[in-house]
């Protein structure tokens, strides 16, 4: 196992680790840097009444919009100086958040994306696609970091070519794919156009992530690719991809928690909540230098799994995401999240693992259809025989979710393929009725 010392680390010791490094940090914010000296001071605590770790909350938490209104250096820990490299978030929908890395942090990514790789056992003789782009998207570099460390063979592909993806793929008999679930869909769905059987060539195991996906997509990606495939999480504002991921026993993510302090509390309260009770993820990085972060809100919703895992690593879990608390859509009143309908178009044999969620608002109430393709055999059906799956595919989210959605099957290739994070929800509301 990777860094075994630390990932197997007896329970008393890593929390006295994480309380040793929890104090430190915020000492080192209080000196360092304004923004979190001021949220202290608002909540009259000092870095003096940091006393266990129950203390942490005590602390304010740190959202997106602060990290914005610090951009682009506001929240660094150390001097300009010190900094060798950035990564940013997309900033789609606002200033982008800046992660500034030291040459510690560098090693600190590079340690915590070996764990990752190593859950699936890479090593020296395998050979890694990195299909997550390059760039100042964290997906790219922390594949490559993690791989570099293990001494494996790196392929930097960097997202898209999809072509070449493939060629690639078979030239260099790579053992190891890493990008987004709906690439990984997208160059699966390539290789059969191709006529490719990739579950001939040599790939074993992937590693997916930086969106939500389901069991379902999990079972399709595994059967189309012959690999196992394991889910990692992370974020920029924490590092990076790194912060969490599966094991062998493929129940739950690892949160790497020497490094990345888990809570799991209410969204609407923010009071902590006890393992088992699903909330939103909130992540303190303990032992970052550059940009080190404070209770930050995710905004992504899972919960804190009880006891040891299998695997002897004695790091806690999450249950794999269920997604952002801002996608989740509220259909007549039911809270669904998109890879809830995933999950249940997925069962459905002969509809394609390729769909757009259309919420639209008729009066106060909100409405959902479902667009999914019909496979190219079904193209040819029957209009009455496509009828039939539609009804069943809203009967199916009626049984499943409680949902009233419309089922729509729409063509082949008709929905926008990704070879990053996928865009699957289209909402048509009137901005104004947001407000
Ligand atoms: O997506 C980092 C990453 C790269 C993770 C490669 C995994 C693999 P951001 O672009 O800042 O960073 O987006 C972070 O993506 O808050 C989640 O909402 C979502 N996300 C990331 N991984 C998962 C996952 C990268 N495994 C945001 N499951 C996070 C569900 C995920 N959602």
């Amino acid at each position: 196992m990777w860094n075994e010392p630390v990932q197997t680390m007896p329970r008393a010791r890593l929390s006295a680790l994480q309380l040793a490094r929890l104090q430190q940090l915020v000492a080192t914010l209080y000196e360092r840097v304004p923004f979190y000296r001021d949220a202290m001071a608002g909540l009259g605590v000092t870095p003096g009444d940091i006393h266990t770790l129950a203390d942490l909350a005590l602390l304010p938490f740190t959202s997106k919009v602060n990290m914005r209104e610090g951009y682009p250096f506001g929240l660094f820990a150390v001097d300009p100086g010190e900094i060798v490299e950035v990564h940013m978030s997309s900033g789609t929908t606002g200033k982008s958040v800046v992660d500034g890395y030291t040459r510690r942090d560098i090693e600190l990514w590079s340690d915590v994306m070996a764990r990752t790789l190593d859950m699936g056992g890479v090593g020296r003789d395998d050979v890694v696609q990195n299909a997550f782009g390059y760039g100042l998207f964290t997906g790219g570099f922390g594949v490559h970091y993690g791989a570099r460390a293990l001494g494996a063979l790196l392929l930097p592909m960097s997202s898209g070519n999809t072509f070449r993806q493939l060629t690639t793929m078979q030239d260099f008999g790579s053992t190891v794919l890493t990008c987004t679930p709906s690439y990984a869909m997208f160059i699966a769905e390539h290789a059969r156009d191709q006529g490719i059987d990739l579950a001939a060539l040599n790939l074993r195991v992937g590693f997916f992530g930086a969106e939500p996906w389901s069991e379902g997509m999990r079972a399709e990606i595994e059967t189309k690719l012959g690999i196992r495939a394991y889910d990692i999480y992370g974020l920029t504002e924490l590092i990076g991809p790194g912060v969490g991921a599966e094991c062998p026993e493929q129940d739950g993510l690892h949160i790497f928690e020497d490094a990345f302090y888990p809570e799991v509390v209410d969204p609407v309260t923010g009071a902590p909540l006890p393992d088992g009770e699903q909330g939103e993820l909130v992540l303190t990085a303990l032992a970052r230098e550059g940009s080190p972060v404070l209770r930050y809100r995710t905004h992504d919703i899972t919960y804190l799994m009880d006891g040891p895992c299998r695997c002897g690593r004695t790091s806690r879990r999450v249950h794999r995401l269920m997604g952002r608390d801002d996608d989740m859509l509220i259909i007549r009143g039911v809270n669904v999240f998109p890879q809830q309908v995933e999950e249940v178009l997925l069962r459905i044999q002969g509809v394609e693992p390729h769909y757009r969620l259309i919420v639209d608002r008729e009066g106060s109430m909100d409405t959902l259809t479902v667009e999914v393709e019909m496979s190219e055999s079904m193209f040819s059906d029957e209009v009455r025989t496509l009828m039939v799956y539609e009804r069943r595919i809203e009967s199916d989210l009626k049984s499943a979710l409680g949902i009233q959605a419309k089922g729509v099957l729409v063509n082949p290739k008709t929905i926008e393929r990704s070879e990053g994070k996928a865009k699957r929800i289209l909402d048509r509301r009137e901005v104004t009725t947001h407000a």
